[in-house]
């Protein structure tokens, strides 16, 4: 069985050609095939080489990431290394795309390494919480020292081949012709009397580069405020075993780090995620060949922060931008504000001066909608969240866009169907929801409305990927889905803060999780009076966070919120005056205070955002679960070592976290806390999220 991998001889040259799309993973099969066929090659005397290549633009992807937690059948890649290097025949790796994990590996394994000019190889392990588990912890610093090994190792980065021949990761670089150059390659090892091994090799540096290796992790952990990863522990004392112990059995203790870690629950997270942003791009409906129309021109419609973080967005992207705002003053203040995000980003060396004029250059200003829509193969309304005035923009945008143009809404909660209702073409009305700074979050919120066809969708889903964006398909209700989860967490800490909690207690509980921010802090960046004015014209109220928006402490922005934030000072320091004010409104409102501990703070702020996301699956809101986890991962800074909220609530233990908000309601007496329908179903017929996510 070769299956997964062509076998072709050419002029006395084997060449195996792995073809496993969509990314040639090395998957069961592709590993018996490689494992057959060089035992082929290597046992036919008319062969005197061997050549190893990819199908397609990916050399081999290593690993094949969805199989990764099934029981390991047939042969490994280490078994195929072990060949290779006990051959007499040359083996050679002609890299015609990108390697990575376990594809780096086996060129690595190999006795040469040539590479088309322009792709790229790394050993990204560490991003799914692994360490490599084919010999590259051992191969690599042999041939590049260990210093350089352990900083490619630990940051799992993708390098240009050029850079890796410098490095000496490879041994050629080629324009064309690469099975010519990797053919060259062999009769070029053939005539030397000993093939070259990576193994035979000693790893130039010493343990001082460990130790410095292992220091910086240290103080880099340290100032994250974290014990570090585990992976990048076990990447040090792999890299280290290969200064101070025999090549074999420094491989053995490697695959014995790497199944250790395999197993761990920030592994289980990361290739989680790894797995559900892939999944999400997979809309129903909406195939690579749908029609679509391109989009080269885009009107933003407001001139707020928002719309300027979207204009920039786009003009970053190579759109053509028309930025139209019936008061001039906002249209000037908006040239100003992408201005100086232009100059920061230049002066931070993020953006060449170049490319920063270019991108200015796409924009342009319009006071006047019918002008500033006119040529527009998309309109993206992002004015304040007044409905009446959105409707009646889109009625206008019905009139006066070109009739092919998609009408998108950058609303954060409102219904879509009801701005599609105002247009003569519901089909191309659709919910584009950045998230604030639009010009530097990854998460797009693409809401799907009743209407919206499949051609709208893949024009948003393509203009989302142009634009670096990471888009969600949602459905339409009320805070779509990341809000809406969100609230139930706002609430939760209101409730918190009256009963007694600092918001230093409140935030720490979630940066302990790995929040980078818990939500009082989150709140004065972003600015208390927003949702403080939004409350006040709908005539409601919430405690105690408005009787503090009253007192002015609005946050980072006035120097005082939930915090103090003294002159520069960022982080925020606690203020007793905060705390009377909270005391003094649950005294009015009769509040019992109470001490409330670590875990019951934690569960209440995860468990009822969590059990929202069960009501919003049950809705079909999202097409599976993991699109959830997306909106956290790139919305709402949920740790990545923690795979997103419905991967917690799974590794939790579906019935456990069920039983706990049952006991939340009944302790807070708040009947709403219990758990969703679908939650205790799944809870108590031992269902999983993991099945649904699969089934779509
Ligand atoms: N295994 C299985 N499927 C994979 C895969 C993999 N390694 N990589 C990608 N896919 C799927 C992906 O889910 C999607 O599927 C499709 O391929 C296109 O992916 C022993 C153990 C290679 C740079 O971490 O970085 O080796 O949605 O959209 O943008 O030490 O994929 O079509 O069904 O990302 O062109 C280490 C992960 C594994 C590389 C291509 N390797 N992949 O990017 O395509 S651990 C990695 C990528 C390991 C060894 C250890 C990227 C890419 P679907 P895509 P792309």
């Amino acid at each position: 069985m070769t299956e997964g991998v062509v076998y072709e001889v050419n002029d006395g040259i084997a060449v195996l050609r792995v073809d496993n799309p969509p990314v040639n993973a090395l998957s069961p099969h592709v590993r018996l095939a490689l494992n057959e066929l060089i035992r082929k090659a290597d046992e036919d005397p008319a062969i005197r080489g061997v050549v190893l290549t990819g199908t397609g633009k990916v050399f081999v992807a290593g690993a094949d990431i969805k199989l990764i937690n099934m029981p390991r059948t047939g042969p490994t890649i280490g078994d195929f290394l072990a060949h290779v290097e006990g051959m007499r025949k040359p083996v050679v790796a002609a890299v015609q795309g990108t390697a990575l994990g376990g594809g780096f590996e086996i060129a690595l394994g190999c006795h040469a390494r040539v590479a088309l000019a322009g792709n790229r190889v790394g050993l990204p392990e560490a991003t799914l919480g692994l360490i490599p588990g084919a010999g590259g912890t051992q191969r690599l610093p042999r041939l590049v020292g260990a210093a350089v090994a352990l900083e490619m190792i630990v940051s799992g980065r993708h390098l240009e081949v050029e850079e890796a021949l410098r490095l000496g990761a490879v041994d050629a670089v080629v324009e064309d012709d690469l099975l010519g150059h990797a053919f060259a390659w062999v009769d070029r090892l053939l005539a030397r009397s000993l093939l070259p091994r990576a193994r035979d090799r000693q790893p130039s540096g010493d343990m001082t580069d460990i130790e410095a290796a292992r220091t910086a992790f240290d103080c880099k952990a340290a100032e994250l405020g974290t014990n570090g990863t585990a992976a990048t522990q076990a990447a040090i004392a792999a890299v280290a075993d290969s200064f101070d112990r025999d090549f074999d059995e420094a491989l053995a203790r490697e695959i014995e780090a790497f199944t250790r870690l395999r197993t761990s629950p920030v592994a289980q997270a990361r290739i989680h995620a790894f797995l559900a942003e892939r999944a999400a791009r997979h809309v129903p409906g909406v195939k690579s060949d749908t029609p679509r129309r391109p989009v080269d021109t885009v009107a933003v419609i407001g001139a707020g922060t928002m719309g300027a973080g979207i204009a920039i967005t786009l003009a970053n992207a190579g759109y053509a931008v028309c930025v139209v705002d019936a008061a001039v003053e906002s249209l000037d203040a908006a040239r100003t504000r992408i201005n100086t995000t232009y100059g920061d980003l230049v002066g931070r060396g993020r953006m060449s001066a170049g490319a920063a004029e270019t991108a200015r250059a796409r924009l342009r200003w319009f006071s006047d909608l019918a002008e500033g829509v006119a040529e527009a193969d998309l309109v993206i309304e992002a004015v304040y969240e007044d409905m009446d005035l959105k409707k009646r923009i889109f009625a206008e945008l019905s009139r006066l866009a070109p009739d092919h143009a998609i009408l998108a809404s950058n609303t954060s909660y409102q219904d879509i169907d009801a701005l599609a209702r105002e247009t003569a073409r519901p089909e191309r009305v659709v919910g584009m929801h950045y998230f604030s700074p639009a010009n530097v979050m990854k998460l797009l919120e693409v809401v799907r409305g009743a209407a919206t066809s499949p051609q709208t969708l893949a024009s948003v889903l393509d203009i989302a990927r142009r634009t670096g964006k990471i888009p969600v398909v949602v459905g339409v209700c009320y805070g779509f889905v990341g809000n809406r989860m969100l609230w139930q967490r706002t609430v939760q800490t209101q409730k918190l803060l009256l009963e007694g909690c600092s918001p230093r207690e409140i935030d720490t509980v979630l940066t302990n999780f790995g929040f980078r921010m818990g939500p009082c802090q989150m709140q004065d960046l972003a600015g208390i009076d927003v949702a403080w004015r939004l409350r006040k014209a709908r005539g409601e109220r919430m405690e105690p966070v408005d009787t503090i928006a009253d007192a002015g402490r609005w946050g980072q922005k006035t120097g005082k919120g939930y915090y103090l934030y003294p002159e520069g000072v960022r982080t925020g320091v606690d203020d007793p005056e905060l705390l009377e004010i909270v005391a003094g409104v649950a005294g009015r409102l009769k509040v019992p205070r109470r001490r409330v501990g670590g875990e019951e703070i934690r569960k209440r702020l995860l468990f009822p955002l969590i059990n929202e996301g069960f009501r919003i699956v049950e809705e079909g809101m999202v097409e599976r679960p993991g699109d959830i986890d997306v909106v956290y991962l790139h919305g709402y800074g949920w740790p990545r070592d923690k795979g997103g909220p419905m991967h917690h609530a799974e590794t939790y233990g579906l019935k456990r976290l069920a039983d706990d908000l049952d006991r939340m309601a009944e302790t807070l007496g708040e009947e709403e806390l219990r758990p969703t329908r679908f939650l205790r179903e799944l809870a108590d017929t031992g269902g999983s999220l993991a099945e649904i996510d699969a089934r779509t």
